[in-house]
């Protein structure tokens, strides 16, 4: 069943952005404490985006995600307890623990699967938009990073989205910095000739536009109206979010400069981490719409204080789940590796 976080109201927004941070947050602790080893990625700064996409969707719709899924998972409706016990490759995961956070995905959700393949959600959310329209219901919601614009896997799936005329919207999330801005071991730019990559869409006849993923309520309208052309239209829709890259997103070790996300930040004290400082007035969707709701009297900071209490509070109860899950019994690791006659065993 899809929970209420797919909100679509103001406070309800907020709140799962908050949400989103501070699972973030926690996973990057469990990371540091040695809880769960490899490469990881975490959606710090770009919350406001899969909010609003998700907000925009119904039960029968589907996502595809990336590498960078715990944001869309979570606005998804996904259990964030089951989501850390997964990262933890412990039993009480989505997956039974064998998925860990690169393989997330959670069928009754409509998220279909995490590709950690840089463009390789494209071609996969492409056949779930043909399913869709094979069925005559619903819609796909296709999320990636900048860099899928260097993939041919891309240009493939477009071209046969367009062709085809399937429901798909392409939400390409653009994190990218400026050389000079970016911080020391962070990933590169896309390098591509096009001047401006919503362009590139264009060329295959998939209409796009651009948005600032800093500003939750221009993506709410913005991804809100795509989707709902989408599903009336049943063709595809493009868009590019153009969020700064937050300073603790170091490729595959993700830090926390600065520390954990303030609510006082919002409320006129400066971080002292300088990068941390400037991003958070810049480009933080968090940290710019609650100080956006403040302003306009939506909520003060009793209530702010209290949304954020009941986040952490969440996040602590989904860490001690996952902590207290036990490994998976060894004599089940060939269990549901095959696939046989459509059965896996
Ligand atoms: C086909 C392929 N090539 C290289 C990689 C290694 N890789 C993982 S993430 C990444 C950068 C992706 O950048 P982008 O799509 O902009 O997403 P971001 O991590 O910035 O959100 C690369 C090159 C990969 N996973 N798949
Ligand atoms: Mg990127």
């Amino acid at each position: 069943m899809i929970m209420s976080t797919a909100a679509t109201e103001p406070l309800g927004r907020m709140a799962a952005m908050l949400r989103i941070r501070r699972f973030e947050e926690q996973c990057i602790r469990l990371a540091q404490a040695g809880q769960f080893r490899g490469h990881y990625h975490i959606y710090i700064g770009q919350e406001a985006t899969a909010v609003a996409a998700c907000a925009a969707l119904v039960a029968e719709d589907f996502v595809f995600t990336t590498w960078r899924n715990h944001g869309h998972m979570l606005a998804r409706g996904a259990a964030p307890e089951r989501m850390l016990a997964e990262i933890l490759g412990k039993a009480g995961g989505y997956a039974g623990g064998k998925s860990g956070t690169l393989h997330l995905a959670v069928r009754d959700l409509g998220i279909l699967s995490t590709s950690a393949l840089v463009g390789g959600t494209l071609p996969l959310a492409t056949g779930a938009a043909l399913a869709c329209k094979q069925r005559g219901s619903g819609i796909t919601v296709c999320f990636f990073g900048d860099a899928a614009l260097e993939e041919g896997a891309l240009y493939e799936a477009m071209i046969l989205a367009s062709l085809w005329q399937v429901p798909i919207l392409f939400v390409c999330e653009n994190n990218t910095m400026p050389p000079g801005q970016r911080a020391r071991g962070q990933s590169p730019s896309s390098r591509l000739p096009a001047n401006r990559l919503a362009d590139i869409p264009e060329a295959l006849r998939v209409t796009s536009e651009e948005v600032d993923g800093a500003d939750a309520d221009a993506l709410n309208e913005c991804l809100a109206r795509l989707a709902a052309q989408v599903r009336s239209s049943g063709g595809p829709r493009y868009v590019e979010v153009h969020s700064g890259r937050w300073p603790g997103n170091f490729l595959s070790w993700p830090d926390l400069p600065g520390g954990e996300w303030q609510i006082a930040w919002a409320f006129g004290q400066q971080s002292d981490h300088a990068d941390l400082a400037a991003w958070l007035e810049q480009s933080d969707p968090l940290n710019r719409y609650l100080r956006k709701l403040v302003a306009a009297g939506t909520l003060d900071r009793a209530q702010a204080e209290a949304m954020d209490e009941r986040a952490r509070a969440e996040m602590a109860g989904a860490v001690r789940f996952a902590l207290d899950s036990p490994y998976p019994p060894p004599d089940e690791a060939y269990q549901h590796v095959y696939a046989q006659g459509g059965q896996a065993r």
